[in-house]
Formats: structure tokens, sequence, C-alpha cells
């Protein structure tokens, strides 16, 4: 009871010295509708994608353009488009046999149905691996963060700390990327501004002692989530994996079936190298979903699709800007809407 009210107090305190998640606690303009800020990140989402939009829907209108009838040459050459758009050559392939097929049927007759039979089928194949992160089985409900080094893990968990304190969820942060002392400060940043407490050592310590100690405290303060920070550093590939199995092994030890879930943070501005390493964690990391980052300003925004399909893991959240509120989950309605607007 304590804590709770310390955490009010503090959450108190920050909102008058305007330290709280500044975009989390803004009051919507005049002119937006109030329970969602959805608008806003619509657009933002929209502005985001404008360059994946230029690089797929730009192709295809040019392919297209002056095109009286769509034949099996016009879908070959979609299928580079798609591959070029960072959607994935086995993704690629799947939409164009599809569209092939609706073809025959005598399905596609222009421009305008080919584009929305497209739009059509990667929502279909979006929606099909979609599930939001339900934290509400167990408490403290744990998450591993996982991912290589600079994809937005930090920035992630700070996001979804902030996400979490406004809808009155008490969060524990822990520091387990002990390679290097900035990235304890700032998580501890992100941890001020959302009202929550950091378990930190000091650099160079081992992380699964960390993640020993937060799963303790965690418990002991009765807290609804627990984030777990991870170093990231891929070129001791071999030892990266060893130090998340120890972690998960300490985690499932301490908390009944924890980690609940194991996020990794994926960044969309590598395209296919994303791809790559969700492969690599996928194999060595029990992966349950995904936070796709920096959808902002990149051309390669195909690659949530290619993610999305190839591994069958749900996409969590997507990322498009640095501050709290550019973190939502993902809606691949939403999504594709923007994609193709
Ligand atoms: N533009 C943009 N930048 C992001 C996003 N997510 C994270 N970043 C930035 O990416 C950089 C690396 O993030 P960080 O969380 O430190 O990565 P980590 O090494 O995986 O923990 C930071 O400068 C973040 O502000 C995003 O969605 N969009
Ligand atoms: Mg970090």
């Amino acid at each position: 009871m304590a804590e709770e009210k310390k955490g009010f107090f503090k959450g108190l305190v920050d909102k008058m010295t305007g330290t709280a998640c500044p975009a989390l606690s803004d009051a919507p303009p005049p002119d937006e509708p109030k329970e969602e800020k959805r608008p806003g990140f619509f657009e933002r989402l929209k502005s985001g994608l404008s360059k994946t939009h230029e690089n797929l829907i730009g192709r295809i209108d040019t392919l297209l353009l002056g095109k009286k009838r769509i034949d099996a040459d016009t879908l070959e050459e979609l299928e580079e488009i798609l591959i070029m758009a960072d959607i994935g050559v086995p993704t690629a392939v799947e939409l164009v046999r599809t569209l092939e097929q609706r073809l025959k049927r005598n399905e596609l007759q222009d421009a305008d149905t080919l584009k929305s039979a497209l739009k059509e089928e990667i929502l279909a194949r979006l929606a099909k691996h979609c599930a939001p992160l339900d934290t509400g089985g167990h408490a403290p409900f744990v998450i591993m963060v996982i991912g290589v080094n600079g994809v937005g893990k930090t920035t992630t968990i700070g996001k979804l700390a902030c996400r979490f304190a406004t809808e009155g969820k008490k969060v524990l942060l822990a520091a387990g990327d002990t390679f290097r002392a900035a990235a304890a400060e700032q998580l501890e940043i992100w941890g001020k501004r959302a009202g929550s407490d950091v378990i930190r050592y000091q650099e160079g310590a081992d992380p699964s002692a960390v993640a020993f100690d937060a799963c303790r405290a965690a418990v002991a303060r009765e807290c609804d989530i627990l984030m777990i920070d991870t170093a990231g550093r891929l070129h001791t590939k071999v030892n990266l994996m060893e130090e998340m199995k120890k972690i998960r092994r300490i985690l499932g030890r301490e908390i009944p079936g924890a980690p609940h879930e194991t996020l990794l943070v994926l960044d969309a501005t590598t395209g296919q190298n994303a791809v790559s390493q969700a492969k690599l964690f996928k194999e060595a990391a029990s992966v349950s979903g995904i936070a796709l980052t920096k959808l902002d300003g990149t051309a390669k925004g195909g690659i949530v699709v290619a993610v999305s399909n190839e591994f069958k893991i749900p996409v969590r959240y997507i990322g498009v800007g640095e501050s709290a509120e550019d973190l939502r989950e993902f809606d691949p309605a939403q999504f594709v809407e923007a994609l193709f607007q």
C-alpha cells in the first residue's frame, strides 16, 4: 500500500514537474476525439510509412500505368516489386501465386482490383498471426526483451513501461544489459518517466544476478509487470545466446512460467537483416512476440509482412518514433490502410 502511494505521489510530482511520459499524459488537442490519440498515431504511421508506400505502391502504380489488362507478366513484375519492398521472397511468391489464381478466376480486371486484392491478401496474412500481448494471466508478468545492439530494446521497454503505467500497472525494470553503463542509465531515465523502479548493478556485473534480484523484488513489491533488458552484442553470438538461456533459467526458477513473454526487438530499417536476426533468435531463445521499431522514415516497412508471415510469431508492437507515444500495439488493418493510402 505504501508503495502504491509512493508510486501515485511520485506520478503526481512527475506530472507537475513535467517528467512523467509527456506525450501519454498530454490532453488530446480539442479537435481530436477524446478516447483515442489514434488519429494522431495513424497520421504518424502514415507519414512514417510514406517511403515504404513510395517504394511499394508508387512502383505498382508505375507498373500499372496505362495497362489495359492485368496478365501473368504483370504479376511477375509485381513479384519483383514486392521483393524490393522487403516483403521477402517466400511471402512475395506466396502472394503472387494467390493473385495468379485470382487472375485465372477473372477477378483482376484492372489496376484498382489488383491493388485491392493485394491489400486484402497482405492483410489476411498479417491478421492470421496477430495477437496482442495479454499480460493478465500472471503476476508479476515477466517480459524478457532481446535483440541485437541498437535495435531499440531499452527504448521499447521505456515506452512500454509508460504505457503499462498509464493502465495503472505497477512496473519494475531490470537493467540486464550490464555490458555498458550507459544502458542502465538510459533505462533509469525511462524508469523515472514511467514512475517505475529500476534494478541495476554496476557495469560488468552478471546479468543473471540482476535477473534474480529483479524477480525477488518484483514478487516482494507485488509488481504487475517485470521487464528485463538484455545486452545484444552480436559479435559474441554463442555467449549471447548462452547468457540469454541462463537468464531464462533464473527467471523460470524464481517465478513460475517466466518469462511469460520473450519479446524480440527488430529494427525495420535493417530490412532483410531483421529477418536473419529473427531466424537466429527464434531458434535460440523461444521468441513469443516481436516489436518492430523505427518504422518511421524507412523504405523497408514491408519487413513487417515478411517477419509476421515467415515466422508466424505475432508482431505485438510497432515503433514509429522516439517518444513514448510512438509505440503502439500492432493493428494489421490500420497498418495496411496506412501503407496503401
Ligand atoms: N526513429 C526511431 N528511433 C527509435 C525507435 N526506437 C528506438 N529508436 C532509437 O534507436 C536508438 C537505439 O535504441 P536503444 O533503445 O538504445 O537500443 P538497444 O541497444 O537495443 O537498447 C535510440 O537512439 C532510440 O531513440 C523508433 O521507433 N523510431
Ligand atoms: Mg539498450
